[in-house]
């Protein structure tokens, strides 16, 4: 008996002529995203304030994705005038934004609430909430026009499931995720998808930068347990959008297997 002939389980579309815009693309899950689109064919420009971090991605990405299109600009996504800097040089050398990884992002220290820091309450909510909204309202009347893109919103199972020693940076996350819906919301009817991703424990800088430089405190999230990498989640943005246009793949949370949540885990 001849076995029939099945279509794979799943395609992967190239994704050659999109423009990838990526914020945070100097380290972790922004530098991962930015590696997978380049090898999907993408162009890609880097934004970070960081310019010799953005300039070596740069070179690691080219190296493994010989011809890739890539351009590294420096970028404080709390600087509006320098996002719509950053906005018209990549266009200038790229085209204009077809894909938006809206990615930095960040949590700064472990404090409750009556402990709370002014610097760190402001710097969360500038970067993970004001920052990444006023970067998709830059990007959104383009890609309506167009009537093609895609938006990629880089919250956290931190939005969905609050803890204590997080309230501004789960509220931040949540205020992504809600954004989100109400974007989705007013862009159904075109060909613009807008999708969230929900990473919990992924092992990158953020840890570092939460405990402010703290190496040893940075690893405790992770102790007896194995965490997310950033490739893992890149991989799950990269499914999304290589998915057909017909389909949209709203929310996608995507936790390390001993995790349930923000405060359950199988530790060794
Ligand atoms: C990071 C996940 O659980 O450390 O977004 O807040 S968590």
């Amino acid at each position: 008996m001849t076995s029939p002939t099945y279509p794979l389980p799943f395609s992967v579309r190239r994704l050659d002529g999109e423009v990838a815009f990526v914020t945070g693309a100097s380290a972790g899950i922004g530098a991962a995203c930015a590696h997978h689109l380049a090898a999907l064919g993408t162009s890609v420009v880097l934004g970070a304030r960081r310019l010799d971090r953005l300039e070596a991605v740069k070179a690691d990405i080219i190296a493994r994705v010989p011809g890739a299109t890539v351009a590294a600009i420096a970028v404080d996504v709390t600087d509006a005038a320098m996002v719509d800097a950053w906005l018209s040089a990549g266009e200038a050398a790229c085209g204009p934004p077809s894909i938006l990884v809206d990615n930095a992002g960040l949590a700064l220290g472990r404090a409750h609430v009556a402990d709370l820091v002014d610097a760190d309450l402001d710097q969360m909510l500038d970067v993970n909430v004001r920052a990444a909204f006023r970067l998709v309202q830059r990007v959104v009347p383009g890609m309506k026009a167009r009537n093609h893109g895609d938006i990629v919103l880089m919250a956290s199972i931190a939005g969905t499931e609050a803890y204590a020693g997080g309230a501004v940076y789960c509220a931040s996350k949540a205020a992504l995720q809600v954004f989100g819906r109400s974007l989705r919301a007013e862009l159904l009817g075109t060909d613009v998808r807008v999708m969230t991703f929900d990473p919990g424990l992924v092992e990158t800088e953020f840890s570092v930068v939460r405990f402010k430089g703290d190496d040893s405190a940075a690893k405790t999230p992770y102790l007896g347990l194995e965490p997310l990498t950033a490739d893992d989640v890149a991989d799950c943005v990269a499914f999304a959008l290589t998915r057909p246009r017909r389909m949209s793949l709203d929310r996608m949370q995507i936790l390390a297997q001993a995790q349930l949540g923000t405060q359950s885990f199988f530790r060794r």
